[in-house]
């Protein structure tokens, strides 16, 4: 079985105001001030990835709801797409994200909820059961829930989209921007 090589993303930078070609935005100065910093990192390790986000600016002493969203940043929060399934939830929609269980769950999509201490600065880590090939998530987006719901109906659920930074595949050969297809 030719496997197809998995996939190393990451993602790192200060936010800014969202404009045409920025790569770490915030939706919400309030939860997400400027300037503050998101770095990620999606390692794959044989049928599993390893991701870890390292958060610094943020408020002090608050819990943030984090994902992998489908694609890359954008000037329009709702444009960063839904959550990144690994199996995606047939019965999703644009209009209505997954939030069944079965598919919302933080071993079928990326959670990297984090808890910031008395500086804003906070790290989580996540490892799931499978490997970005042909597919992967365009960004990671801050919400402003400070964790995300995991009750049917509810699942996957965190509130307003407050910050994006879009993922970059990392190549033998360089940086090539994800999320444009
Ligand atoms: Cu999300």
């Amino acid at each position: 079985m030719a496997a197809q090589s998995a996939v190393t993303l990451h993602g790192d930078g200060a936010l800014t105001e969202p404009n045409a070609t920025s790569t770490a935005e915030t939706y919400n100065p309030a939860f997400a001030p400027v300037g503050s910093r998101l770095k990620v990192t999606f390692n794959p390790s044989d049928e599993s990835t390893n991701a870890q986000l390292t958060v610094s600016g943020l408020l002090p002493n608050r819990g943030y709801a984090v994902h992998a969203h489908t694609n890359a940043c954008s000037a329009d929060p709702a444009l960063d797409g839904p959550h990144y399934q690994n199996r995606i939830d047939p019965a999703a929609t644009r209009q209505a994200p997954s939030t069944n269980p079965e598919y919302a769950n933080p071993r079928n999509e990326v959670w990297l909820d984090v808890r910031t201490d008395t500086t804003g600065s906070g790290t989580s880590r996540t490892t799931v059961p499978f490997v970005f090939t042909d597919r992967g998530p365009g960004s990671i987006v801050v919400h402003e829930a400070m964790q995300t719901a995991i009750e049917p109906g509810q699942a996957g659920k965190a509130g307003a989209r407050i910050a994006c930074l879009t993922l970059s595949a990392v190549q033998p050969n360089g940086v090539e921007p994800r999320g444009s297809r």
